[in-house]
């Protein structure tokens, strides 16, 4: 057998996962198969945008008051288009929408699924040739008929069926996962298509890197700070001092740290309690992942998988990485920094 016949695609891979349950429809392998191709149209854009002028601002403001770049708005629309006329989700949440996208008096409004995407995050890096990334999150709707409703989005991450991230960087990448590990695909560029490379993610067993902005550090609650400390101290056996690597793009970030073993920390701050990620479609589709490659997701004291989200947008602490690491900042932050804990 050449090196050729043991490709498998992302396309071939889906499949096969939904054969593995009989009384699948194929909506979900429809559905992802949609994500993967807006995201190759992304990505080619991507590419392109040294060469021509797309880079800059489009002018306009997303919800958060943050000024949009041409490539957000871009990949906003063709993830949208991609799941509207793909017919299987029947609203979305994005990071540049104000409300939620529900689509009415269509074929989509019979989809089964509601999305929730950050369709270009950390696009404040594009100008830089700093890799960038979609992530994406998929419930079941709970409504029965119509177009998609708020309630279909507003759930716990418990209830995600799948969850994933596209990171534009030296290589892109789709990595997702539907609770039954997590794998990766790297886009062959030649012929487009995604294939299976980094099959059943699992954090690494040692980890030396941690990734947090320390430009805010004064505005870090006292258990994070004890925690920096503790990364910063000399001890060879638990290979301290730790590596410092930030690139601030979060699917990035995260994305290094599965592979190569560390913590993500973009903590609540003095400024911003609940600090600058979004629940919905930034920290819970990155807590799956690290669950399923068998690391924790915590906002500091709560599994971020089990907040349940009261609006769209609303940020949370993220803590995320190998396990071990995750618990010695809840337990810095339940000694030091109790006032920080979420009021329920
Ligand atoms: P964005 O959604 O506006 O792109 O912001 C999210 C990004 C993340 O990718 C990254 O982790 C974080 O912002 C970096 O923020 P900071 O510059 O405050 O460290
Ligand atoms: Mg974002």
């Amino acid at each position: 057998m050449t090196s050729q016949n043991r490709i498998k695609t992302l396309t071939q891979f889906i499949i096969e996962r939904q054969s593995q349950y009989p009384q699948a429809k194929g909506a979900l392998t429809r559905l992802l198969n949609d994500i993967a191709t807006a995201a190759k149209i992304v990505n080619r854009e991507i590419n392109a945008a040294g060469l021509v002028d797309i880079l800059g601002y489009e002018g306009s403001d997303n919800v958060q008051g943050e000024a949009q770049k041409k490539l957000d708005v871009y990949a906003n629309e063709q993830f949208i288009q991609a799941l509207k006329v793909g017919g299987e989700c029947c609203a979305i949440a994005s990071e540049e929408n104000e409300k939620i996208i529900s689509f009415q008096n269509e074929i989509s409004e019979m989809g089964k699924y509601v999305v929730a995407i950050d369709p270009l995050d950390g696009s404040s890096n594009i100008e830089a040739n700093v890799s960038i990334g979609t992530v994406f999150s998929i419930y079941r709707r709970k409504s029965d008929i119509g177009g998609g409703k708020l309630d279909d989005l507003l759930q716990p991450g418990v209830n995600m069926v799948a969850a994933g991230y596209i990171i534009y960087g030296s290589s892109t990448m789709l990595v997702y996962t539907t609770g039954k590990g997590v794998n990766g695909f790297t886009l062959d560029p030649s012929v487009g298509i995604f294939c299976l490379s980094h099959p059943d993610m699992k954090y690494p067993e040692t980890s030396n890197i941690y990734s947090i902005n320390e430009g805010n550090y004064i505005f870090f609650p006292e258990g994070v700070k004890q925690y920096i400390k503790y990364c910063q101290e000399s001890d060879p056996k638990t290979l301290r001092p730790y590596t410092s690597r930030y690139i601030g793009s979060m699917v990035a970030d995260f994305h290094r740290n599965l592979i190569k073993g560390g913590i993500f920390i973009y903590p609540g701050t003095t400024q911003q309690p609940n600090g600058k990620l979004r629940l919905l479609y930034e920290c819970s589709p990155v807590a799956f992942l690290a669950e399923q490659a068998g690391g924790k997701a915590s906002d500091g004291f709560n599994r971020i998988m089990e907040i349940e989200p009261r609006t769209l947008h609303q940020r949370a602490p993220l803590i995320i990485g190998p396990k071990a690491m995750v618990e010695r900042v809840e337990a810095y932050m339940r000694e030091h920094s109790p006032e920080a804990a979420p009021k329920v």
